[in-house]
């Protein structure tokens, strides 16, 4: 390979490394694109055994549809969804993080051994979100929420939504902090699909690197949402935008993000592959 070739290359900033996959597991009857699939105790197990064979490094478990205009699951009935699951993935020595946006339910999946809290609302839904994270020590990563999946498609109202995203992001850090809450297990997200438009969503994912200026590791979860359906014939179906998404994971790596949140591991894997052998 002649010089002039290698010296073009960009270069890889510094310190980007391979994002880390983490795996869904929805146990809901109404996620937008693995509703109902894995209800079953056994399936969810499998299923997050399974993703942890094509390559995540951590299963993300939920128990409420964050899908745009669903309604808010009972805590009770969230917790008889996601615990069981919980342990029998901790059991199986695989690291596991819960997908909720209650208190009570991160401590309780904190007690069973979960290693993160994913909470799409940063801790905003539940007042008493951010002393479990200081109190647990867990890792949090707070996503970027205008308010309940019920009502959020109406707060896509920004003057930049960049500058915005990112504002509020870091509204989200400070207060995190304040609550005792360390600088060192905060992992920032976006947000992409929530209180946003397909256009916002794309204004969003070619700035990646302005949300990394933050300070803090960002994860993407773009998977399998509307916007991509859009790029879509009418026809395609939700399992349909994993292409897209492996796509979108391979672009996010390169923009430096920690991590990328997906159904389809095997095809983000692939995709993290071929975007690992090109880097310099
Ligand atoms: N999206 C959904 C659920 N949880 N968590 C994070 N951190 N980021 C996301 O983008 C996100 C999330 C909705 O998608 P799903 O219903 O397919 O899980």
């Amino acid at each position: 390979m002649s010089s002039e070739i290698v010296s073009l290359r960009p270069h890889r900033p510094i310190g980007l490394s391979r994002p880390r996959i983490m795996g869904i597991v929805n146990i809901t009857p109404d996620s937008f694109s693995d509703g109902g699939d894995f209800l079953n105790l056994d399936d969810a197990i499998i299923r997050g055994a399974d993703l942890m064979r094509a390559g995540a490094q951590i299963i993300d478990v939920g128990g409420e549809s964050t899908r745009p205009g669903a309604d808010r699951v009972p805590i009770r009935q969230e917790q008889l969804r996601v615990l069981p699951v919980i342990r029998g993935l901790v059991d199986r020595g695989i690291p596991v993080s819960v997908d909720t946006m209650n208190a009570a339910t991160a401590l309780a999946a904190a007690e069973l051994g979960a290693v993160l809290i994913n909470d799409v609302s940063g801790g905003l839904a539940d007042e008493g979100m951010a002393r479990v994270a200081a109190e647990t020590g867990l890792h949090f990563l707070a996503m970027h929420w205008r308010g309940p999946s019920k009502t959020m498609s109406a707060n896509a109202e920004y003057g930049n939504v960049l500058k915005d995203v990112r504002n509020e992001l870091k509204l989200r850090v400070a207060e995190l902090i304040v609550n005792g809450v360390r600088p060192d297990r905060i992992i920032l997200d976006p947000g992409i699909g929530f209180a946003k438009t397909a256009s916002q969503n794309w204004q969003l994912l070619s700035n990646l690197p302005a949300l990394g200026t933050i300070g803090y590791p960002i994860l993407i979860g773009a998977s399998r949402k509307r916007f991509l359906g859009e790029l879509l014939p009418e026809t395609a179906t939700t399992k349909d935008r994993d292409p897209a998404t492996a796509t979108i994971s391979a672009l996010a790596a390169q923009a430096g993000v920690w991590g990328v949140r997906v159904h389809d591991v095997a095809g983000t894997t692939a995709a993290l592959d071929v975007w690992e052998a090109m880097q310099p």
